[in-house]
């Protein structure tokens, strides 16, 4: 079964990040996620417009920017710059006045345009924009941090974005407490990529290429 799976590089090693980028490269990961957080959208800092700039000069493999930043119009121009044809930047519509202009300058930059729907907004919410993105991040936790909890209710609205991506034409990704039951249960269900953190690839003590080897060995 076809699915992607993404690096979530805030639970990196910040000791050595090239090695983190070439072992998570030569296993198989398909993308690197890189969280940009302002401390105001949501209450914490995680990576900076420099550490996506180094991954960016090291990684051969697409970047997966997730701003969780209020206003992200205003310093938009600093990540498309930043970033190659066919890298991802997602924007959270709630903390822009007119998400659809901000989406329109990711995609007048050549880059995929997605947005991240948060476990407390509804699909209804952001009904428009799903006719604009190509790509929809549905936070299975509350944006800000790694390693917390799933929520359990956001599973309705996951079938609902399912119902809706072929007629709306987007993919749908999953971001947040990840595991190996979860991929089970909705890869087959439609879900095209998910988001790898503390909850399976990260601080395992073990390398990265045999856990994404066994989740690519998963029985589905
Ligand atoms: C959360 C962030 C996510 C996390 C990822 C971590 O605000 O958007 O991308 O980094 O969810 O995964 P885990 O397995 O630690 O929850
Ligand atoms: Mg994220």
């Amino acid at each position: 079964m076809y699915f992607e799976l993404m690096a979530s590089m805030m639970c990196a090693n910040y000791a050595n990040l090239e090695k983190e980028i070439k072992e998570l490269e030569d296993g198989s990961i398909d993308s690197f996620h890189i969280d940009i957080m302002d401390g105001r959208y949501v209450p914490n800092y995680a990576m900076s417009l420099n550490d996506l700039k180094y991954i960016a000069s090291v990684a051969k493999k697409p970047l997966d920017v997730h701003l969780m930043v209020e206003h992200p119009n205003n310093t938009i121009a600093l990540f498309t710059n930043a970033l190659r044809t066919g890298d991802t930047i997602y924007i959270h519509p709630e903390a822009e006045y007119h998400p659809a202009a901000t989406l329109q300058k990711i995609i007048a930059a050549g880059l995929v345009p997605g947005i991240a729907i948060n476990p407390g907004t509804s699909v209804e919410t952001v009904m428009e924009m799903l006719r604009i993105v190509k790509k929809v991040l549905v936070m299975t936790v509350n944006p800000g941090n790694a390693g917390q909890m799933f929520m359990p209710y956001v599973g309705k609205k996951i079938t609902k974005l399912l119902a809706l991506k072929d007629e709306m034409q987007f993919e749908l990704y999953w971001d947040g407490a990840c595991t190996a039951d979860k991929i089970l249960e909705y890869a087959p269900k439609g879900v095209d990529g998910f988001v790898l953190g503390t909850s399976l690839l990260f601080g395992k003590g073990k390398p990265y290429g045999e856990i994404l080897q066994e989740i690519r060995d998963l029985r589905f």
